[in-house]
């Protein structure tokens, strides 16, 4: 029914209203298809605001329906997908996820699709908000350079995922080709102190997680659902250290919460928090209380809310955990003010096992920059490089060990009697470097001495979880951290021990 309508309106204004030029100045050539008028109803005209991830537009105070304008770029660009590895992101907006659109249920939304003179490839728009034939991407194909137009009423309220639908459709998605679009019910949606925008998405990079340099998209890797990244705002870390989102004690957060895919689930959880509100797949009519984790469909969303009572680091992950651990799929929300220990002891047991490896893990990242910086500049004038190659190893692998061997060796290094070694000052560990190389490879088992005292414990390898430079970066700086001194490790010394058959 509403597909009929929608589709049968064109036309009419075809035929009724004749070609009025629309207000915006857009580059529509000659030749292009042009000709439809807007749909001319009485509407007051407003631009829509439109905001980057983690933010989101202010709350729509108007009581009445509006002709909603949309303009939306496409940027293709290079950019960020953790620290060291890039990738080509294809986006609206400039942002993955794209721009977060807010509309109220009855508007008109005249959308512009925009697609930058230095795209490569066309590109269209799904709104998942549409009643319409395509939800726009028949009326969106957008070759680079050129803009499209097309209007649509918001019949339903709700939250909706918009994505790319020009083929290949998993690629465009794949290259973080999807965002939000609000549509407020009549009535507005309750007030809070703090709204968020987030959504997961996978990427499938032809190298491994933490591969570096410029990655692409890896089309069999899709096909069998095996992404080695899986992450929240467009890259690993966006919501994590000085970026992560915030709130006060005592403030009522909501998080727009939304999965662009194209393949995986969520399973979206609040390490901390209880979701007071969720409603489910972002359906407004039957809100749910007191949930932990809740499960939101690819090309789905949810949206969540909870009062943050005491202060602490609460993690945003996708409880599916290698994901959040081992993928990206792991976020923050700071949240500032007094204690209140009626309701929390306050040991922060989320920030010692989680938070501290991760601050640790972005100072390390901020001083890994100033030392790419470093190196740049001494290479034009002195060869000190080898020094400071050697000192950017070891930034490089302090983040692995506070991701990985933390966990186990500690992050002093001294282990924990009875069940992990220590490094720090391991007469074991520095009497043989190739045997170090090929413990953290292969793992280890049975009785080790290590400064006196024995331990018969298992270690699991690491062959399948880093890649040789990340093996060499770890080992160069468990060799030169709490005291210990050893010379740098290269990626090709792991590379010549993982291949050997023993
Ligand atoms: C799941 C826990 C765990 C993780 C993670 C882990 N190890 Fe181990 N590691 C062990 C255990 C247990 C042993 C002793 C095994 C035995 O008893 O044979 C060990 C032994 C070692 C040894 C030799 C003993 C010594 O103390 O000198 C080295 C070196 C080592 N690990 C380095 C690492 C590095 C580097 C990482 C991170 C890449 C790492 N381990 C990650 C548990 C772990
Ligand atoms: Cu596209």
């Amino acid at each position: 029914m509403k597909t009929f309508i929608t589709r049968l309106f064109p036309a009419l204004l075809l035929a009724v209203a004749g070609f009025i030029s629309q207000p915006p100045a857009m580059a529509e050539e000659a030749g292009a298809l042009v000709g439809i008028a807007p749909v001319k109803e009485d509407l007051p005209i407003e631009q829509a605001i439109l905001t980057a991830p983690p933010h989101v537009p202010p709350p729509i105070a108007r009581k009445h329906a509006a002709r909603v304008v949309v303009n939306l770029e496409v940027r293709e660009y290079i950019g960020k997908l953790s620290d060291g590895v890039e990738y080509t992101f294809w986006t609206f907006g400039g942002t993955v996820p794209g721009s977060f659109i807010r509309v109220r249920e009855g508007d008109l939304v005249e959308f512009h699709l925009n697609n930058h003179p230095s795209s490569k490839l066309p590109h269209n728009i799904d709104l998942h908000a549409v009643t319409g034939a395509g939800g726009g991407a028949a009326s969106t194909f957008t070759a680079p350079g050129h803009s499209s137009r097309f209007t649509f009423k918001t019949l339903n309220p709700g939250l909706y995922v918009y994505h790319c639908a020009t083929a290949p459709v998993p690629m465009h998605i794949g290259n973080g080709m999807y965002g939000l679009i609000l549509v407020e019910p009549k009535e507005g949606m309750t007030p809070v102190d703090q709204e968020f925008y987030v959504m997961q998405g996978e990427f499938y990079t032809t190298g491994r997680y933490g591969e570096e340099g410029l990655q692409s998209f890896d089309m069999a890797k899709a096909i069998d659902e095996r992404p080695p990244y899986i992450v929240f705002n467009g890259s690993v870390g966006s919501l994590v250290g000085d970026k992560a989102i915030t709130a006060k004690v005592g403030e009522h957060v909501r998080i727009y919460f939304g999965v662009g895919g194209p393949n995986v689930t969520s399973s979206f959880h609040v390490i901390g928090e209880i979701f007071d509100t969720v409603y489910p797949e972002a359906g407004l009519s039957l809100p749910n209380h007191n949930v932990q984790t809740t499960l939101v469909p690819s090309g789905g969303a949810t949206m969540v809310e909870f009062k943050v009572d005491v202060p602490g680091t609460f993690i945003l992950v996708d409880h599916s955990l290698t994901r959040a651990f081992n993928k990206g799929a792991l976020g923050m929300l700071k949240v500032t003010g007094p204690e209140d220990l009626t309701i929390y002891s306050g040991k922060e047991i989320d920030v010692v096992y989680l938070g501290a490896q991760a601050e640790a893990g972005s100072d390390s990242a901020k001083r890994e920059a100033e030392l790419k910086a470093q190196i740049a500049a001494a290479m034009k004038s002195n060869p000190t490089i080898a020094g400071l190659t050697k000192e950017m190893q070891i930034e490089k692998g302090r983040q692995v060990y506070m991701g990985l061997c933390t966990a186990c060796h500690q992050p002093d290094g001294k282990g924990l009697p009875m069940a992990f070694p220590p490094l720090a000052n391991s007469d074991y560990m520095l009497a043989d470097r190739e045997r170090a190389v090929r413990i953290v490879l292969k793992g280890m088992s049975g009785p080790v001495t290590v400064n006196g005292t024995t331990i018969n414990s298992v270690m699991p390898p690491q062959e399948a979880v880093l890649t040789d430079t990340q093996i060499a970066d770890v080992l160069t700086y468990v060799f030169n951290a709490w005291g210990n001194e050893g010379e740098a490790f290269k990626a090709d010394q792991v590379k010549a021990i993982r291949n050997e058959i023993r």
